[in-house]
């Protein structure tokens, strides 16, 4: 499954669900966590779950459900699993126990999980936990508004768009341990989205720095994801150029190409490129 942009639609919003199914996105990420009022979260259940059933599958549909310890998860599940979800994020991970926890909870379903796992103190200890656990994990997410809240931080970015010490380093972490875990780690929101050179500057960071993709919370941010998420013609040639190098030069561990030796982790690299393609 291809996960270079992910959008989030608030599951109370049916009249947005259908359009999004068009406007790009890998996946959709209809929502019936922090973007559902609770007096609206039965009704949110309720058009998630008629949507599934009758969507076209555009996209992959994931549903972000509430947190494992609220009281609410169960019903999110109840009424969207039927309508057979490719995947199930889940807010306020952490670590392997939350992950086996869900993984219970959807037995008899396909749906594979995303795990928003830096959104409370206690996750941030447990980001090396999540390999190995369920055969479910698609990626590994991280959020930089719900850890800011819960420590008491007044803001996690600075004015240019990167993230103060702590983020950054929790921003670290979510990578490393998606990247421990082998499966595909995946961006943050970038909230203000009218700054389209912003979320440029900031995706291709993400891009540069070793995520797969980004998640979106208003579709004009998708063609800008999807582009700094593609590999560009440039690195693609020069991907094809290493494995061929190689290839020409069976049993040699180090080479020359264009002047710059390549060896290993520069062959590894490559075919990790070209495996995206
Ligand atoms: O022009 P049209 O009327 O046809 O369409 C509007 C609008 O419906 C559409 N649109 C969306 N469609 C699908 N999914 C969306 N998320 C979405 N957002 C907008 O685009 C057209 C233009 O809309 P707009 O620019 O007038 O935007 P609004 O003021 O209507 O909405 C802005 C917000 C931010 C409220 C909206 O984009 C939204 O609800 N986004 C998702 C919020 C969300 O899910 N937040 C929680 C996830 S963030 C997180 O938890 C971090 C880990």
């Amino acid at each position: 499954m291809r996960l270079r942009s992910l959008l989030f639609v608030p599951g109370d919003r049916p009249d947005r669900m259908e359009k999004a199914l068009g406007l790009g996105a890998d996946a959709l990420i209809l929502d019936l966590e922090d973007s559902v009022a609770p007096a609206a979260k039965p009704a949110a259940r309720a058009a998630v779950a008629a949507f599934l059933a009758s969507a076209r599958r555009a996209c992959a549909l994931f549903v972000r459900v509430n947190p494992l310890d609220g009281g609410l998860v169960e019903d999110d599940l109840a009424a969207v699993l039927p309508g057979a979800p490719d995947g199930v994020v889940l807010p306020k991970a952490e670590g392997a126990e939350s992950l086996r926890r869900l993984h219970a909870l959807l037995a008899g379903s396909d749906a594979r999980i995303l795990p928003v796992a830096t959104e409370t103190a206690a996750s941030v200890f447990r980001l090396g936990e999540y390999g190995g656990v369920t055969p479910r994990l698609a990626g590994l997410t991280w959020g930089a508004e719900d850890l800011p809240a819960a420590v008491g931080a007044t803001a996690a970015r600075e004015a240019d768009g990167g993230y103060t010490a702590p983020y950054q380093m929790v921003r670290s972490l979510a990578l490393f341990g998606a990247a421990a875990a082998g499966v595909p780690p995946i961006e943050t929101v970038y909230p203000d989205f009218r700054d389209l050179d912003g979320l440029r500057r900031y995706a291709e960071r993400g891009a540069r720095d070793g995520f797969t993709g980004m998640m979106a919370i208003h579709p004009a941010q998708l063609a800008v994801i999807n582009a700094a998420f593609a590999p560009t013609e440039q690195a693609i040639a020069h991907a094809r150029a290493v494995v061929d190098a190689f290839a020409a030069n069976p049993g040699v561990g180090a080479l020359q190409l264009d002047g710059r030796m390549i060896d290993a982790p520069h062959l590894k690299a490559a075919r990790r490129l070209l495996s995206r393609l």
